[in-house]
């Protein structure tokens, strides 16, 4: 490579534009033993394409995926396009012999999660390195929570309690996004941002989720279409169309080291911006966090005496906090951001080195059997109990 590792990005919105900026941050932030290279960008829009690639900064543009996909001068793929699309465009990567490095969830099913890492595993054996991207294991707070819980810091972990809020869909005129759509982005709120809980609640204890049992709901059944949302057809009316995915999912689980779980992922919490909470409670302290306080971990240490016992904030902004080397003095915090450039840099890294980066595609197919199972207890109504009331009690 040259010293070089050239990046092609299937995909520029939202996820394309945080990855643009950490391909063009991570080195000047980090020393890298490869130098990235924002090679190609792939769109299905000329124009939009050619706009995005200006704005974001890569230095040509393809209109099909499958052509970026197959040329020489790209060592890496970044599929940052709706979930459909990723098993495809991975097993074609993988077997051009690219790197891949994958948005989350992995896929819309366990089959395709089967496939892609079936492929990834034997792209191994000849090099090819890959990667989905989990990224909020690389906030410097929550790697150093994973610190602490490795080493035994907290004690025996009995409670992980999970939560992802956001609002950003609570108004019912919000269209009919890709991501409200099944076809097209697999569950809602479930594998957008509880695949974020999921990951990371396996993450930061080492322990793997055995069992869930979960409930959805859909708030919102019918949303304008996106292209009729941007103004009145020639009926005066908007066309409209069905809400296929949760709108909240909510379930409780068991983790293969005893802990037990729970989870909560809805867009739907007015005033909860991007409130994903974490909270472990162990047998000799907890751990909590918020990422709309990101640069903050909660250390509650109970082996200490009690009159001075409580949580502390602790300011994950040191130098030897993980990543911080390559940013700023202490106090001066991260943003959302930084966390797709740290993402950057293990992967880069990885690549040099020859190691395995991850969450790996594995990582992700676990995900996507935890994400499969709450959606078939949720439909199941076998462990729901209703509660009878009698008319005295009001029903
Ligand atoms: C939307 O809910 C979203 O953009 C998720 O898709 C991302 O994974 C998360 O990082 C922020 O919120």
């Amino acid at each position: 490579m040259d010293g070089q590792i050239r990046v092609g990005m299937v995909g520029h919105a939202f996820m394309g534009r945080a990855h643009s900026q950490a391909w063009h941050t991570v080195g000047r932030a980090f020393d890298l033993p490869l130098r990235p290279v924002t090679a190609a960008i792939a769109g299905r829009n000329e124009a939009a394409l050619a706009e995005a690639a200006d704005r974001l900064g890569w230095e040509s543009t393809e209109t099909d995926w499958r052509r970026l996909v197959e040329r020489d001068d790209i060592d890496l793929v970044d599929i940052c396009s709706p979930g459909d699309t990723h098993v495809e465009i991975a097993l074609a990567a993988l077997a051009a012999g690219k790197h891949v490095l994958c948005e989350k969830p992995l896929a819309n099913t366990v089959a395709d999660a089967e496939r892609m890492t079936v492929a990834a595993e034997a792209a191994r054996a000849q090099g090819v390195r890959s990667m989905v991207g989990y990224s909020y294991r690389r906030t410097p707070a929550l790697a150093l929570a994973r610190q602490l819980v490795a080493d035994g810091r907290i004690g025996d972990i009995r409670h992980v309690r999970a939560a992802y809020l956001q609002d950003w869909i609570s108004d019912p005129e919000f269209p009919l996004v890709w991501r409200l759509q099944k076809d097209l982005a697999g569950s809602g709120a479930l594998g957008d941002i509880g695949s974020h809980i999921v990951d990371l609640a396996q993450f930061l204890t080492g322990q793997h989720i055995t069992g869930v049992s979960a409930l959805t709901e859909t708030f919102v059944k019918e949303r304008p279409l996106p292209s009729a949302s941007a103004g009145l057809s020639a009926t005066g009316g908007t066309e409209r169309g069905d809400v296929t995915v949760d709108d909240a999912a909510l379930f409780l689980a068991r983790l293969d080291g005893g802990a037990v779980a729970t989870f909560e992922a809805t867009r739907f919490a007015l005033g909860r911006k991007n409130a994903m909470r974490i909270e472990i409670n162990g047998s000799r302290g907890s751990l909590a966090f918020d990422f709309e306080s990101m640069n903050e971990l909660q250390f509650f240490d109970g082996t200490g005496p009690a009159e001075d016992a409580g949580f502390r904030r602790i300011l994950a902004t040191e130098p030897d906090h993980p990543y911080l080397s390559g940013w700023w003095p202490p106090g001066h915090g991260l943003g959302y951001e930084h966390t797709f450039t740290h993402q950057a840099k293990d992967m880069v890294e990885a690549i040099a080195a020859g190691t395995d980066p991850a969450p790996s595609f594995a990582d992700g197919l676990r995900v996507q059997r935890v994400l499969d199972a709450v959606e078939r207890s949720a439909a199941a109504s076998s462990t729901w109990t209703p509660i009878a009331c009698t008319a005295a009690e009001g029903d």
